[in-house]
Formats: structure tokens, sequence, C-alpha cells
């Protein structure tokens, strides 16, 4: 039951010209497909963890044998951290959130805009590498944070609602060295119904179910 690469739930040049093609190609084919293959390979000496899901690994990492838990930390993270970024995409995406996660989003932030600004703003100021999220508390309250390198949420106990990526494999062709042109322009490419199953799973399932093992 080894780990898998899910495929893109769309076509390689659906995100245009907010995402383009080739960033696609090389993000998805090969840097989500490293971080699957090196999650396999780092689990090859466990049988015992290879069973559980990639998020359970994640959620107790003081669990994982020592001599792993770093490939396990980065590669599993990846891997996580990827299948939500392609399904929270989608073409003709973005425009104002609706549903569930728009009231959340007002109570918490007091607008979209506000919403936008800490977002995009956590994002600008992670140095290096690494993702800005939307994460939730079990008690459903919500919070912009930042993480290094692949590191998710889930390992502080939290619940990634949604997050951006913003390692420069992810803009860096389209985008230079320009990371806050990149993250004004991903909001046009939100899927505002799949980040709204996101939050609903929060509420339906004690462990908060995520979409790929
Ligand atoms: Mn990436």
């Amino acid at each position: 039951m080894a780990h898998e690469l899910p495929p893109l739930p769309y076509d390689y040049a659906a995100l245009e010209p907010h995402i383009d093609e080739k960033t696609m190609h090389l993000h998805h084919d090969m840097h989500h497909a490293a971080y699957v293959k090196n999650l396999n390979a780092a689990l090859e000496k466990y049988p015992d963890l290879q069973s559980k899901s990639a998020e359970e690994l994640l959620r107790n990492l003081n669990a994982i044998p020592e001599d792993i838990r770093a490939a396990v930390r980065n590669n599993g993270g990846g891997h996580v951290n990827h299948s939500m970024f392609w399904k929270i995409m989608k073409p003709k995406g973005g425009g104002e959130p609706s549903g569930k996660i728009a009231d959340v989003i007002k109570k918490t932030f007091g607008s979209f805009k506000d919403f936008q600004t800490k977002f995009n703003d956590a994002g600008t100021k992670q140095f290096g590498s690494g993702w800005v999220w939307l994460a939730a508390k079990a008690t459903g309250e919500v919070q912009v944070i930042s993480t290094p390198n692949q590191d998710t949420p889930i390992s502080q106990g939290l619940f990634p609602i949604m997050g951006n990526d913003v390692w420069e494999h992810a803009y860096y062709l389209k985008y230079n060295n320009r990371r806050p042109e990149y993250l004004q322009a991903w909001w046009n490419v939100v899927n505002w119904e799949e980040v709204n199953k996101r939050l609903e799973s929060l509420k339906t399932a004690a462990e908060p179910a995520l979409a790929h093992r």
C-alpha cells in the first residue's frame, strides 16, 4: 500500500494566466512526485508504518523512528500539502468566498479583504521556502499562520483549511522574485467549494478527513 501521486484534477494549463502550464508540470510531476517517492522510500524499513495515512504519520512526528523522522516530516508533509493544494484551486475560481467559509472569515478577520491582506502578508514574510495557511483548531477557531519548508499545521494539532505554497518552485518561472504578485494572483484560482468542504469536514469527523493518504 504505497503512497501515490494523485492526478491533477484539471489540465496543466487550466490555471493560466495566474499559474503557468510549465510551472504546473514541474510542480506536480517533479516536485510532488519526488515527495511521494521519498516518503515511500523512507517507510521501506518500517512495514507497520506503511498502512498509516500520511496525515496520521504527521499528526505525531515524535512517534516516528528518529532515523526517518525528518524524511517523513519533509516528504509526508510535501505529499499532504500538495494533495490539498491542487484541490483547493480550480480554473475560473476565485472571487468572493461564499457559504460557511465566508461567515468564518468575516467573523474572524472583519472582511474578506482584511483576511487576504493578513494571508498575503504572512506569505510574503515567510523567510525562504514554506507555506501560508488558514488553519483551524479543533474548536473551529481559525488563524493565519505560516510554516517553513513542508511543515504542516497537522503536526501542530491544527487542521489546514486552505494554504498557499510560497516555495520559489511554485511561482519563480512566471513571477521571478515577485512573491507578493504571485500571492495576489493566486486568489483568482481559489476553489471556495473545496475550501468549504474542508471546513465542513472539521465538524463531521473527529479526525478531519483529508483527501489523500
Ligand atoms: Mn510546492
